[in-house]
């Protein structure tokens, strides 16, 4: 398959093998076959962007039973709203129109409306999109495209800001995606986005980045060219500390010029050879010699006879399982605070998924923490845990037991 950004030829550096939907928790009950993918990353000779090397039908991850909030961690909810505050800032037109692309259960937009200001939101998980509306978010269960993009501007106008976070990056038809833009943005408008970093997954290691719903890992380089292809200009790139690392993008149309830290940016991964193969296969190295010694730590943990469960079900951890072949035997449960979740299993891994033990005293001795990105937030809120003796093992930005 040639890439889906810029049709380039492409070469895979990486096999994740057989893995299950991330977000799709069963129930004990379900004996219908599982959807399975075969999770290969590849690198774009053209447009330098890491991608899948099969996407998966979008409409097979999002949809009416989405299980993801993006209000499910405080510091996301803040980062969030921080985000909204500043896009409400650099609006100048009189009477602005924001729309977002992922909006989800409506968290960043929820600033955007107390602010009143005419705002869209565009999501095919219709749940979340139900959240977004209860928190009065105007939102719409779709999917953003060449025809949504239409529809959009005759009924609202051109946007000035169309805005992502976590939502580009999952979207296979890139092409459809760009298309929609063109129609719907202003002609001095701006794109906003913001997704992982593929500098930071090399640098952490974070392999759990990669999954069915994660089409793309984007760099300053490769958005540079794919938005060239569709007549924008990267005009701005910002490094977030959130999710484990992303960059925030800003696009353009109007000859704007760029910020300096787009050409440094892309200066540094020249140099650090960020998309060439050898960089890519040493790190597909690394995630091998990763997954031997997680298992290590949780074998070790088991022959000790001190008990263990996941913190947190994210997306990430169904990698993370199905690769390093983690199941109930050596994680009898993943504890997770999202009500969808609980009473299920894990993604191909089948660990029973439960609320977060009332009492510390049912806590296990050690937790495998898979909300890594969340770290601070987590440890700050699980302290007593650890002055009871309680230990985390990590597996980014190495496997640690501690
Ligand atoms: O891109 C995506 C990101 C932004 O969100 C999506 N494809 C899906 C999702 O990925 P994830 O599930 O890996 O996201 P998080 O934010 O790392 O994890 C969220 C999960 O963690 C939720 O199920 C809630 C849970 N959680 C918890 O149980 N206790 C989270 C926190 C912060 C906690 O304290």
């Amino acid at each position: 398959m040639p890439c889906r950004a810029c049709g380039d030829a492409v070469t895979q550096f990486l096999d994740l093998g057989r893995q299950p939907l991330s977000d799709a928790f069963r129930s004990p009950d379900d004996v219908s076959d599982e959807f399975w993918l075969h999770l290969k990353a590849v690198v774009c000779h053209g447009c330098h962007v890491v991608q899948l090397a099969d996407p998966v039908p979008v409409e097979r991850m999002f949809h009416e039973e989405y299980p993801f909030r993006t209000s499910s961690s405080r510091r996301m909810s803040s980062h969030f709203a921080a985000t909204a505050e500043r896009l409400v800032a650099g609006l100048a037109a009189p009477d602005p129109f924001v729309v977002e692309i992922g909006s989800n259960d409506g968290t960043m937009l929820a600033t955007i409306a107390d602010r009143g200001i005419r705002h869209l939101g565009i999501d095919p998980a219709a749940n979340m999109v139900g959240e977004a509306l209860a928190r009065k978010v105007n939102a719409r269960a779709e999917w953003f495209d060449a025809v949504t993009a239409d529809r959009v501007r005759d009924e609202f106008g051109p946007a000035d800001v169309v805005y992502a976070a976590n939502t580009m990056c999952h979207i296979p038809d890139l092409p459809g995606v760009f298309t929609g833009l063109e129609t719907l943005l202003a002609d001095d408008g701006i794109v906003v986005f913001e997704d992982p970093y593929l500098g930071d997954v090399l640098r952490l290691g974070s392999f759990d980045q990669i999954y069915d719903e994660h089409f793309y890992l984007f760099s300053a380089t490769s958005v540079a060219r794919i938005a060239e292809l569709h007549g924008f200009a990267l005009v701005d790139v910002e490094h977030l500390e959130v999710h484990g690392g992303e960059l925030r993008y800003t696009l353009a149309r109007d000859g704007r010029t760029p910020s300096p830290a787009v050409g440094a940016l892309i200066a540094q991964e020249g140099r650090e050879r960020t998309h060439e193969l050898p960089r890519l296969a040493a790190f597909a190295a690394e995630v091998a010699d990763r997954r031997d010694r997680l298992r290590d730590v949780l074998d070790g943990e088991r022959a000790a006879g001190r008990s263990v469960a996941g913190y947190a079900a994210t997306a990430k951890s169904a990698t993370v399982l199905n690769y390093c072949g983690i199941g109930p035997e050596l994680l009898p449960v993943v504890y997770d605070t999202t009500p969808e979740k609980q009473g299920r299993l894990t993604p191909g891994s089948h660990i029973p998924v439960e609320p977060f033990p009332q009492d510390l005293a049912d806590y296990p001795d050690t937790f495998l923490l898979f909300a890594w990105n969340h770290a601070e937030e987590i440890l700050a809120k699980e302290q007593q845990f650890v002055d009871r003796g309680g230990r985390w093992i990590r597996y980014v930005p190495d496997v640690r037991l501690g």
